[in-house]
């Protein structure tokens, strides 16, 4: 794929981007091999940071596993996937610094939310989340959704929303975001992707999960996510009486 100024203001005008991507299918079928006896027993694997917490929530429900980079090696590799570094380098023309990997074996019919409230940046607009078919994906398993045109919406700010956009204030915000979606018509969207396919989100970018319609179909996906540059991350959710930045534990990159 030409990295060519089109592609670059079909981003910046839309807050996203599907890349076919050039990720090496063995990685992915590897990938999937090792996943699928942890999906099944229900056992982090051991060294996966935070493995207590990750263990007890895999056992009881969650179907997600975060920061797998730590022990397997192709999280890694797709996370630090030169191809995929480079396009994000050319979209927002500063260095991507890739942090926290998500995988989930089926659909999370999560509720609409930007990755900003949780992954803000100094400035505004410094971050990005990459999510990756690891199979062809089936409309019924709870496909990614998204809304084109909605990372244009503003910072949330106390101004803005007449509250604080903190952890207690979390169904006011998805009830502004319903509101905004309403008033901006912006088109929800599936991400029908197949194995190997990529989309790119602007940290602002309202997206979520589908209902999963049928329950026995897995959806398999990883999700890394990225700041820029020298952008400093804070976590907007937490920030009541100053800003709270953090450090995330971030994925090392071979040199490139
Ligand atoms: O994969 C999905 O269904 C949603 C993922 C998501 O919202 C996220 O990682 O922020």
């Amino acid at each position: 794929m030409p990295l060519d100024k089109g592609l670059k203001d079909f981003f910046w005008n839309y807050g996203y981007l599907t890349i076919d991507s050039l990720l090496s299918a063995e990685i992915l079928s590897s990938l999937l091999y090792q996943l699928a006896p942890i999906w099944v027993s229900k056992n982090a694997p051991k060294g996966i940071l935070n493995f207590e917490i990750q263990d007890w929530k895999l056992k009881n429900g969650k179907n997600r596993l975060q920061d797998l980079w730590t022990v397997i090696p192709e999280v890694r590799e797709l996370a630090i996937n030169s191809y995929i570094l480079n396009i994000l380098e050319f979209l927002f023309d500063d260095k991507p610094r890739p942090f926290q990997t998500l995988n989930f074996p089926v659909g999370t019919q999560q509720s609409v939310h930007s990755d900003a409230l949780h992954f803000n940046s100094k400035p505004f607009g410094k971050m990005c989340g990459v999510w990756i078919a690891l199979e062809d994906i089936e409309p019924s398993s709870g496909p990614l959704f998204y809304y084109p045109k909605s990372h244009l919406l503003p910072e949330l700010s106390e101004g803005l929303l007449g509250f604080m956009p903190v952890s207690d204030n979390y169904s006011k915000v998805i009830e502004y975001w319903e509101e905004q979606i309403e008033i901006n018509k912006y088109e929800r969207t599936q991400a029908i992707l197949k194995k190997g396919q990529v989309i790119i989100w602007h940290g602002n970018l309202l997206h979520g999960g589908m209902p999963r319609n049928d329950s026995f179909t897995t959806r398999h996906s990883q999700v890394t996510h990225y700041y820029f540059g020298d952008a400093k991350p804070w976590r907007q959710m937490e920030s009541l009486n100053e800003i709270q930045y953090f450090e995330p534990n971030w994925i090392p990159i071979a040199a490139r």
